[in-house]
């Protein structure tokens, strides 16, 4: 028998240091995370404070950013980490994300340095935790239709809007919020508390229980004029993060496919069915052995990507490439695999059915497959076909 990824050696791309994050990150996982995620998602409870401090003590928040108390790591170590977190479950790779490529990259890229030094080291601590408010009601897809406004009254700033969707919203301590001002959209920095920031919990979400997501409602929220992260300008500030972040998901969902093909694999071989083990029979080692091509195109797709990556030359283009084929192949890994665990797959005492029913939070969010699937077609024909 051989370890799905061992088939592709994908280990001989990665270098000692990277492997070794990938360890640390998967000792975390395996103390902290793996023995309780499948109540918290259960419950819908997650205790994001405490999971923050932890990834934090190990210098996963903000890994792949310099200076300011973050690793400065390599995108593959970036990517690993993340592979290692969605594979324990997306929620806890969306908490890493949302922090990390998220609301620090943000801060990071487009931050004075008097912002920076406030928010920056204590969020890669895990100490504070941020969010990242660019969905509305009624624009996800189509950011630019975006209706939160931020108008100056005097030397301040006053914001007004509903974004959507949040994740940590309730638990953060920092929100940026994209908002349209008379230059064009600009971000801000929302401290939570502030007077007319108010933040409600989403309930009876069937996808990504493990994760908080949240409304943030702005009415008249003022804010001092240092609160705008004076070097975004226009809808590329936020689009930029958002490349960052569907980078992560792209090694992310391969880690939840692996661990339902790792789990599936594991059961076919004790499961018993007209007298024999599952993994026995043909159609059974069809479906495995496709999924394991799929999971070692997708692994080696990232690693590529990843080396691009630090290259300084991977476009947004080629992370849509990365998201779209990833995002959509450990979803239907995921489906397969419970398949094949027949009705145990359908209860938490296997990882399957949660991680194929967070994969349809992770194929919408971070842009749907079908925005992924036009980025792609813009670049292939010269056209876009959005509107
Ligand atoms: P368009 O006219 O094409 O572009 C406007 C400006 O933005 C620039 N741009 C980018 N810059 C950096 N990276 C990218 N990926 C970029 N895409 C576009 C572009 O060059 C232009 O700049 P400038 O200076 O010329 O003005 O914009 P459009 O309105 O036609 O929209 C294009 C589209 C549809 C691809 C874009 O709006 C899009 O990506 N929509 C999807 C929205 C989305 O992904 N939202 C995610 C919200 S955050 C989230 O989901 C977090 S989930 C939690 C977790 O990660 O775990
Ligand atoms: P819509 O844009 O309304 O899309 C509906 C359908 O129409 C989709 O199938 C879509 O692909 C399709 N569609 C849209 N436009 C086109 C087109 N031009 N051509 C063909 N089909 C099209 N957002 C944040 O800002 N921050 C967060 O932290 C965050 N966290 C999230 C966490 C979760 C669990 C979820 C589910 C979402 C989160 N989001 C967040 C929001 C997410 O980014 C949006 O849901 C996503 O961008 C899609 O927007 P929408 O839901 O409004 O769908």
């Amino acid at each position: 028998m051989i370890e799905p990824t061992a088939l592709f050696a994908l280990d001989t791309l990665l270098t000692e240091e990277e492997r070794e994050i990938r360890t640390t990150v998967r000792r975390v996982c395996d103390r902290e995370i793996r023995p309780h995620v499948a109540d918290w998602f259960e419950t819908g409870e997650l205790p994001a404070r405490e999971l923050a401090r932890t990834l934090g003590s190990v210098g996963v928040l903000g890994m792949h950013l310099d200076g300011y108390g973050c690793a400065g790591m390599g995108a593959v170590s970036y990517g690993l980490a993340c592979l290692e977190l969605e594979g324990a479950d997306s929620g806890l790779r969306s908490l890493v994300s949302v922090q990390g490529s998220l609301a620090m990259y943000a801060i990071w890229k487009y931050g004075s340095e008097e912002q920076k030094q406030e928010w920056l080291p204590a969020m890669a601590a895990g100490e504070r935790i941020g969010c990242f408010g660019l969905t509305e009601p009624d624009f996800g897809s189509d950011p630019a239709g975006m209706r939160t406004t931020a108008k100056r009254e005097g030397g301040d700033w006053v914001l007004n809007g509903t974004k959507m969707w949040i994740t940590n919203g309730s638990v953060s301590d920092v929100a940026v919020v994209w908002a349209r001002t008379d230059e064009g959209v600009r971000g801000f920095l929302v401290p939570a508390g502030t007077p007319g920031f108010t933040v409600n919990d989403i309930k009876h979400k069937i996808s990504l229980r493990a994760s908080v997501t949240s409304e943030l409602v702005l009415d008249g929220v003022r804010l001092p004029a240092d609160a705008m992260l004076p070097e975004a300008r226009g809808l590329r500030g936020p689009l930029g993060c958002l490349n960052e972040a569907r980078f992560g998901i792209i090694f992310g969902a391969m880690g939840a496919a692996l661990d339902c093909l790792q789990t599936t694999i594991a059961y076919a071989g004790e499961r018993e069915v007209f007298a024999k083990p599952l993994s026995s029979f043909q159609l059974t080692q069809e479906k495995l052995a496709d999924m394991a091509l799929e999971l070692g195109k997708g692994l080696l797709l990232a690693v590529h990507l990843g080396r691009l990556k630090e290259a300084g030359t991977l476009t947004p283009e080629q992370v849509s490439v990365g998201k779209l084929n990833n995002v959509r192949e450990a979803l239907d890994i995921a489906r397969k695999c419970r398949t094949l665990l027949g009705a145990s797959g359908i209860t938490l005492e296997y990882p399957v059915i949660r991680h194929s029913v967070n994969l349809e939070s992770v194929l919408t969010y971070e842009g749907t497959s079908e925005i992924h699937s036009l980025v792609v077609g813009k670049a292939l024909t010269g056209v876009a076909a959005f509107k």
